[in-house]
C-alpha cells in the first residue's frame, strides 16, 4: 500500500493540470454519514457548489488503508477509537475537482469539532461529536494527492467534460 501511494504520488507530479480548475480533493462520507443517509445530501452540496465529481465508490476501508490514511495521527490518544470508527461500516470515497476545491471543501465541511462548526456547514448541520463527524476532506493539495492515490486507482477516476463549465468559470 505504501509503495503504491508513493509511486502514484511520484507519477502524479508529472501529470499536468492538478492546479486551477483541475485541482482535486479527496472527500469521504464516514460510516456514520452512510448509516444516517447523508450521502445524497453531501454529494448534492458539492454538485450545487459547482464542483465536478471524478470518482466515487462505496467501500469497506481496510485496516492497512486507514493506518496509512491517518498515519499523521498514529500517536494521538484517540487513534484506536478513530480506527474502529472508520472500520465500523462502509464509507463513500469520492474525488471532486474544481478551482480551490481543497480549501472550499474544508469550508463546506466546517471545523473538526462539530461544536465549533457554523450552521450551514456539513458538520455544523449534521453532527455533534468530534468522534462522529460524518465527513473527511483533504487538508491541503499535497495531502489530496496522497489520499487520492491511496484510495483510488488511476482507472477509477473519470475524465469528462461538464456541459455547464462555462457558466461556472
Ligand atoms: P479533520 O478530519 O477535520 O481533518 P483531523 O485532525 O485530521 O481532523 O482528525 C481526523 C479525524 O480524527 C477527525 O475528523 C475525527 O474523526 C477524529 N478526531 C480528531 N480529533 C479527535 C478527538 O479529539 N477525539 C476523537 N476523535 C478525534
Ligand atoms: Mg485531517
Amino acid at each position: 500500500m505504501r509503495l503504491r501511494a508513493y509511486l502514484s504520488c511520484i507519477s502524479m507530479q508529472n501529470v499536468p493540470g492538478w492546479t486551477g480548475v483541475n485541482e482535486r480533493t479527496f472527500i469521504a462520507v464516514k460510516p456514520d454519514g452512510v448509516q444516517r443517509k447523508l450521502v445524497g445530501e453531501i454529494v448534492r452540496r458539492f454538485e450545487k457548489r459547482g464542483f465536478k465529481l471524478v470518482g466515487l465508490k462505496l467501500m469497506q476501508a481496510s485496516e492497512d488503508l486507514l493506518r496509512e490514511h491517518y498515519c499523521d495521527l498514529r500517536s494521538k490518544p484517540f487513534f484506536n477509537t478513530l480506527m474502529s470508527y472508520m472500520k465500523s461500516g462502509p464509507v463513500v470515497a469520492m474525488v471532486w475537482q474544481g478551482l480551490d476545491v481543497v480549501k472550499t471543501a474544508r469550508k463546506m465541511m466546517g471545523e473538526t469539532n462539530p461544536a465549533e462548526s457554523l450552521p450551514g456547514t456539513i458538520r455544523g448541520d449534521y453532527c455533534v461529536e468530534v468522534g462522529k463527524n460524518v465527513i473527511h476532506g483533504s487538508d491541503s493539495v499535497e495531502s489530496a494527492q496522497k489520499e487520492i492515490s491511496l484510495w483510488f486507482r488511476q482507472n477509477e477516476l473519470q475524465r469528462w467534460e461538464s456541459s455547464n463549465l462555462r457558466w461556472i468559470y
